[in-house]
């Protein structure tokens, strides 16, 4: 079995003006589908030959002696979820009901949970990933170091944010808190997230 690099589930250039097609082509093109590459070519021959990413990143998290695997496993699993994380289609930005009354439990205000999500993003010190999880129903902000996901401490994750300097250098150079402020205001896919916590 191969792993696949998704297919970006809409157009190059539809997250502009927040995220320009030159940063996915980029991203996705390049960062991602090393990513997904790498994976394929290192189960080879290996008892992960017929894994999936999730089997893959469950089975080898934590042991050392699989830390490049788990790298590149988790980066292209943490990179189709961040693409599904954000949306172009307007339809898709509304918070369901369900979903904002947890956000008022957990973080007080819709404002409250966009400045904890933002916070989170920018003071994740060097590479890694902002996530919004369900902790069994709770919602919670939690980030993550380099390949770091949520999935592999049993949180449900809802929706990311990459901040690894790659996720924003050519749009917005150093300012990693207008990456994450614009991208929280203006792309999350709640209909992505809603899903997510249905599960
Ligand atoms: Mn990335």
């Amino acid at each position: 079995m191969t792993i696949q690099l998704l297919e970006l589930p809409y157009a190059i250039n539809a997250l502009e003006p927040y995220i320009s097609s030159k940063t996915l082509e980029f991203h996705y093109g390049k960062h991602h589908a090393a990513y997904v590459k790498n994976v394929n070519e290192m189960v080879v021959d290996t008892p992960f030959a017929n894994a999936t990413l999730e089997e893959i990143i469950a089975q080898v998290s934590g042991k050392p002696e699989y830390q490049g695997l788990f790298n590149n496993a988790a980066q292209a699993w943490n990179h189709t979820f961040f693409w599904n994380s954000l949306t172009p289609v307007p339809e898709n930005k509304k918070i369901p009901p369900v979903l904002l009354e947890k956000i008022n439990v957990s973080f007080g205000s819709l404002d409250g949970f966009k400045e904890t999500f933002k916070k989170a993003a920018v003071s994740q010190f060097g590479s890694g990933w902002a996530w919004l999880v369900s902790d069994k129903g709770n919602l919670k902000i939690v980030t993550t170091s380099n390949a770091g996901t949520p999935i592999t401490s049993g949180l449900t994750p809802l929706l990311c944010i990459d901040v690894w300097e790659h996720a924003y250098y050519l749009d917005y150079q150093n300012r990693r808190p207008d990456f994450a402020g614009t991208t929280i205001d203006n792309l999350l896919n709640w209909k992505f997230a809603l899903e997510n916590y249905q599960k």
